[in-house]
C-alpha cells in the first residue's frame, strides 16, 4: 500500500479553502437552528430533505445535546410513539416495553440523528456559538444570527462576530432557550415573554410541548426545551419522542411560511 504524500502547506491550504468555500456558501441561509440537540437534529432533517438551504450552529464540539448524557447518565433514554416511526425511519433500534414505549441507546440516537440530517442536505457546524440575532424593521423580524467561536467566548476575548442571514431562525438550544432570551431582552418590542419551565410533569409535557412548538416572533421559532422554557410548561425528563416530534413540528410551520412567502412574491 503505498499511501498519498501531502505536504503540510497542502493541507492548510486545502482546509482553508474548503472551510471558506462553505462559509462563504451558509453567510445566507433559508433557515439557521442553533443548537444539535435532539429537536434541533429532527428539525434540520425535514427542513433539508425539503429542499430548504438549512445550517446548524452547534456551541459543542459534539452532536446531540441532552441526548449523550442519557438518563442520569445511564445511556438509554425512552421513545413513545408516534416519535417512534422516524426512528425507524432513520434506523434508530428500538427495544419494546410496551406499545408504543421504547428505550434507544443514546449513542445511536445521536448519531443516527446527525446522519439523517447531514445526508438530507443539512450543513452542521460546530464549536460555534449563537449570541445574538439580526432584525429588521417595517415589519418587525428577525433575519439572522451573530454567530462567534466558542473557545473565543470561553477565553473570554473581545472579538465581534460575523452575521449570517436566514429567512427563518430555530431556537433549538434547550433548556435557556437562548435566542429566544437574547431576542426578548434587546428587542422588548417583539413582545416575547420567558415564564421559564416548570416542574416535570411527563405524562402532559410531550403532548403540549408538541402543540405549542412554532414561530414565537416574526422569523424567530422555537423547538424541544425551548418550547417549555417560553411557554411555562412542565419538564419531562429522559423522554424524548417530543422532542424528535416539535422538530419535526417546527419544519412543517417553517415549510409552510416559507412557501407561502415563494408563492406570494
Ligand atoms: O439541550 P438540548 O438537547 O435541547 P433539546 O433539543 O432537547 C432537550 C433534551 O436533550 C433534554 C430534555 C428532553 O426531555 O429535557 O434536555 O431541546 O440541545 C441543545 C443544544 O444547543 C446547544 C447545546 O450545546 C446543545 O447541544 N446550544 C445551546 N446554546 C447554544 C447552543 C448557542 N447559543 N449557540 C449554539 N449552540
Amino acid at each position: 500500500m503505498n499511501v498519498k504524500q501531502v505536504d503540510e502547506t497542502k493541507i492548510t491550504r486545502y482546509i482553508l479553502r474548503a472551510t471558506f468555500e462553505d462559509w462563504m456558501d451558509f453567510s445566507v441561509n433559508d433557515v439557521v437552528i442553533v443548537g444539535a440537540g435532539p429537536s434541533g437534529l429532527s428539525a434540520a432533517y425535514y427542513l433539508a430533505k425539503s429542499g430548504l438551504k438549512t445550517t446548524v450552529f452547534e456551541r459543542r464540539l459534539s452532536f446531540g445535546g441532552g441526548i449523550g448524557g442519557g438518563a442520569m447518565l445511564f445511556h438509554k433514554i425512552i421513545i413513545e410513539s408516534p416519535a417512534d416511526e422516524i426512528l425507524r425511519g432513520i434506523g434508530v433500534r428500538l427495544h419494546k416495553f410496551e406499545e408504543g414505549v421504547y428505550a434507544v441507546d443514546s449513542a445511536e440516537l445521536m448519531a443516527k440523528l446527525a446522519t439523517a440530517a447531514i445526508d438530507a442536505g443539512a450543513k452542521i457546524i460546530h464549536g460555534v456559538t449563537v449570541d445574538d440575532v439580526i432584525f429588521r424593521e417595517n415589519p418587525l423580524r428577525v433575519t439572522g444570527v451573530a454567530v462567534e467561536w466558542t473557545a473565543t467566548q470561553m477565553a473570554a476575548l473581545h472579538v465581534d462576530p460575523l452575521f449570517i442571514s436566514a429567512r427563518a431562525v430555530v431556537d433549538a438550544t434547550g433548556h435557556d432557550a437562548e435566542v429566544i432570551s437574547v431576542a426578548s431582552r434587546k428587542l422588548p418590542e417583539l413582545g416575547i415573554a420567558i415564564p421559564g419551565e416548570k416542574s416535570a410533569y411527563s405524562e402532559i409535557a410531550e403532548q403540549l410541548t408538541v402543540e405549542q412548538t412554532g414561530e414565537v416572533a416574526p422569523g424567530l421559532y422555537a423547538t424541544g426545551m425551548a418550547v417549555t422554557e417560553i411557554k411555562a410548561l412542565p419538564r419531562m425528563g429522559p423522554i424524548f419522542g417530543a422532542m424528535i416530534l416539535s422538530g419535526k413540528r417546527v419544519a412543517e410551520d417553517i415549510i409552510a411560511k416559507l412557501n407561502v412567502k415563494i408563492h406570494n412574491t
